[in-house]
């Protein structure tokens, strides 16, 4: 293993930076901090910690207190581009994901926990290695916002969006993988009709996942993104 001082560089100053999803983005604006997203447990803190354990509730929505947190619903159509904007930027590599889950009957995206086997993913990126690296990039590095666009075949209905970014510059030991969470509540219109089965989270992910446990200043030459396939209309 080689390590250059660029890299050290890097690391040192990214430890410094975490980022919160906390602002909503449909048609190109930005909504005010919050009035969409859950309020997450890291809001507030100075560090704008991350989630660490895999198996821990706060992995789903990292909300500060159990529920909405006081965000409400906004409507879509499926289809729409929208997004989170980051508060920061992001600052460390790892693959950026998406993932839903709709309401069930009586519930609404402000009421419903996100209990059970309802979590789909609706993209993620690619890890690319560039000329000259030997270590893994992503797309949305450095980004203050990251977009997703709903699946155009999507059912009608009341959902959440969770944006999740996996920061993996520490994570050659157990444990050491960075989740950065949020959690939009949507009403998605259009003329869908699909559902999507779904898996649970926490649930979804070990911490021993090749691409959770995985050594970014190791010699790996390709990269398994963590969790479910993701779902095609
Ligand atoms: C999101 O980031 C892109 C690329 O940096 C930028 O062009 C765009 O204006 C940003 N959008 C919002 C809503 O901030
Ligand atoms: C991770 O979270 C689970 C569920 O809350 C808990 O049982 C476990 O002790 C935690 N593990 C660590 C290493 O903190
Ligand atoms: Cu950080």
């Amino acid at each position: 293993m080689k390590i250059t001082s660029a890299i050290i560089i890097a690391l040192a100053s990214a430890a410094k930076a975490h980022y919160t999803f906390p602002g909503f983005i449909h048609d190109g604006l930005t909504e005010e901090d919050w009035t969409y997203v859950r309020k997450t447990t890291n809001f507030g803190r100075t560090d704008h910690g991350p989630v660490y354990n895999v198996s821990d509730p706060q992995l789903r929505c990292y909300e500060l207190k159990p529920g909405s947190n006081g965000a409400g619903i906004m409507s879509v159509k499926a289809g729409d581009e929208v997004g989170f904007r980051v508060d920061g930027t992001v600052t460390h590599p790892g693959p950026l994901q998406f993932y839903m889950a709709k309401a069930p009957e009586g519930e609404t995206a402000e009421t419903f926990n996100g209990d059970g086997d309802v979590w789909f993913k609706i993209f993620h990126d690619d890890a690319t290695w560039r000329t000259g690296e030997w270590w893994p990039s992503w797309s949305n590095y450095g980004r203050d916002n990251v977009t997703v666009t709903i699946p155009p075949c999507l059912a009608e209905g009341d959902y959440l969006l969770r944006v999740e970014h996996i920061a993996i510059h520490n994570a050659a030991h157990e444990n050491g993988a960075q989740f950065y969470i949020g959690c939009a509540q949507l009403h998605v219109s259009g003329e869908g009709t699909k559902s999507f089965p779904g898996v649970s989270i926490p649930g979804l992910y070990s911490a021993t996942d090749p691409g959770i446990l995985f050594d970014y200043q190791g010699s790996a030459t390709s990269y398994v993104t963590p969790g479910p396939e993701v779902i095609s209309c």
